[in-house]
């Protein structure tokens, strides 16, 4: 049996550099697709995964294995839209699509800037965005033909790209 057809139901990933909208696109999407939605920052600090802390980058230091365990289980029932800034650390076979979201150098500052991000961390950031890290990390990571890079840099660009996701949810329903 595929790793998809053991599921009932799609696990979907929405990745992409910090502010580019994925919180704001997985929650809506859960609302609207009935999936599960699943924070991996709330999962990792409420379960424990997180081990030290980046002064710097002034964010918890993730410890991935324990985070891989901690998610096995509702992970391998499907149904699931987990939501992280980086993707290629999770097993494979979890997921049936990747969507990188994808968001202008100065519409991404301000929302950092909104976030009151120190300048190291707004730099890394927004260089990781000019040089589309996470992007090439899925692509590396997952079979291309399920890595979907997405813009969202609007609120019609946020509609149109829930209404691609509810519509590939649909058909992999009806293929499944
Ligand atoms: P992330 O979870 O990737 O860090 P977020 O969902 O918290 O990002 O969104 C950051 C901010 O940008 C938040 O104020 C909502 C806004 N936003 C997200 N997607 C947007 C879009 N497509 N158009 C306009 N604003 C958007």
């Amino acid at each position: 049996m595929s790793k998809s057809a053991a599921r009932g139901a799609p696990n979907i990933m929405i990745s992409g550099t910090p502010g580019t909208g994925k919180t704001t696109v997985a929650k809506e999407l859960a609302q609207r697709s009935g999936l599960n939605y699943i924070s991996v920052g709330d999962v990792a600090e409420n379960a424990d995964c997180l081990d030290g802390y980046d002064e710097e980058l002034q964010c918890g230091i993730l410890d991935e294995d324990r985070l891989i365990d901690e998610l096995e289980d509702v992970m391998s029932q499907g149904g699931n839209i987990v939501d992280y800034h980086s993707c290629e650390f999770f097993p494979e076979r979890w997921f049936d699509i990747v969507f990188v979201l994808r968001t202008d150098n100065s519409v991404l500052h301000s929302r950092l800037t909104e976030r009151g991000y120190n300048e190291k961390k707004m730099e890394a950031n927004i260089s990781s965005e000019i040089f589309q890290v996470i992007l090439d990390a899925a692509r590396e990571s997952y079979p291309v033909e399920i890595v979907h890079e997405l813009q969202s840099n609007t609120a019609d660009q946020l509609e149109s790209n829930l209404d691609r996701m509810l519509e590939w949810i649909e058909l992999w329903k009806q293929q499944h």
